[in-house]
């Protein structure tokens, strides 16, 4: 499935998140378009795309899904979801994502 966003702001990040997970951050084109694909979905799957401004946010659903990658340490250069980058998805990583969820 591929979605199409037009009229946004060019040049600017805008954070997608589906179901209020964060599945990406696109930048706007020229013309302040941004284009997605997202293979698995459902009917009741609810796709978000906010003005990112760099910052962002994380939800219950995000510490979830570091959750299930605790304890990775095999991607290069870090595992996808090690945010302080010592190269393991350990409890400081559960700690950041906790933190920002709170704030
Ligand atoms: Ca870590």
């Amino acid at each position: 499935m591929n979605f199409t966003m037009s009229t946004l702001k060019p040049y600017y990040n805008y954070l997608i998140k589906k179901d209020g997970v964060n599945l990406s951050i696109q930048q706007a084109d020229d013309t302040g378009k941004i284009a997605f694909s997202n293979y698995v979905w459902n009917l009741s799957s609810r796709f978000t795309v906010m003005e990112d401004g760099g910052n962002v946010t994380f939800t219950i659903g995000d510490l979830v899904i570091l959750m299930q990658h605790f304890g990775e340490k095999t991607s290069v250069p870090y595992p996808k979801y090690d945010y302080n980058k010592d190269g393991v998805v350990d409890i400081m990583d559960v700690v950041y994502v906790s933190a920002k969820i709170m704030t």
